[in-house]
């Protein structure tokens, strides 16, 4: 059989002049890094929960700061480990006091540790094409489209001693300031689009998660890219949240600091600026 090589000529339909012939041009995209400090988020929590200190909520994390050295932090701590169930006395509307064996797992739930846990992980990272795009001399504006060669999360450091479940990667139009943008908001009320998701990683895992995308995700991030400016959203799933690291028959108390960047590469046809 013979095989013979025919050129493939595309035909533009601008007929006033010769375009500039159309270069593959790669772009290295990065966010700003981003750190989690879970322990920081938990102690946030406990000297939250223990403003009341006949509250509920602190008369467990008063019990479980006993459980290792019989002696209450001020404020009080939950302890780097702890038992799985434990008793403690609950008071209800005044009436009496019983002693209850208390699931830590469910508490850890229940009493909104777990979901401060899961906003501290949250992350608003804004990425400007346009700025890279500029530096490089890509013309975006007369690009015929854009080809995703990687998309990750970099985990920079990772000091966390929990593994996290498969977390959640979304884009939204234009740059979006970190320090004043709620995450979790913006994919409730939908401004926030789903393109893939992260591999959930083990405590303690450095390097780079790569993007998974959803069926459409690749042609969203493309249209995102072609925007020129948008927003990188990373979260756990609604409903889904962390578990609690374990040691022998104990929990450990969730900690660490971690830092990530999300990082891309992409090619872009298109002309020079
Ligand atoms: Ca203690």
């Amino acid at each position: 059989m013979r095989h013979a090589l025919i050129p493939l000529v595309l035909l533009t339909a601008a007929a006033c002049d010769v375009p500039d012939a159309l270069l593959e041009i790669p772009l290295e995209l990065e966010s700003e890094p981003y750190s989690f400090d879970v322990g920081q988020a938990i102690a946030d929590f406990e000297a939250q929960a223990c403003t009341d200190m006949t509250s509920d909520e602190c008369k467990v994390i008063i019990a479980l700061d006993e459980t290792d050295d019989s002696a209450v932090s001020d404020p009080p701590s939950i302890p780097a480990v702890f038992p799985k169930t434990l008793d403690v006395e609950q008071c209800a509307g005044g009436v009496g006091c019983v002693t209850a064996n208390i699931d830590l797992l469910e508490w850890a739930k229940d009493s909104g540790m777990l979901d401060d846990v899961k906003a501290n992980l949250t992350i608003v990272a804004p990425i400007d094409v346009e700025e890279v795009a500029t530096e490089v001399g890509v013309d975006i504006d007369g690009s015929n489209g854009v080809e995703i060669q990687s998309i990750t999360v970099a985990w920079l450091s990772n000091g966390l001693n929990f593994a996290t479940p498969d977390i959640d990667f979304y884009t939204a139009p234009g740059l979006l300031d970190p320090a004043t943008s709620n995450g979790q908001a913006l994919i409730s009320n939908g401004t926030a689009t789903q393109v893939g998701s992260l591999p959930g990683i083990d405590a303690g895992f450095e390097g780079a998660n790569e993007v998974v995308f959803a069926a459409d995700g690749e042609t969203l991030l493309a249209d995102a890219l072609m925007g020129k400016q948008f927003t990188a959203i990373v979260a756990l799933p609604d409903g889904l949240n962390i578990a609690l690291p374990t040691q022998g028959d104990n929990y450990l108390k969730p900690s660490g600091i971690a830092e990530v960047q999300a990082q891309s590469v992409v090619q872009f046809e298109a002309g020079q600026l």
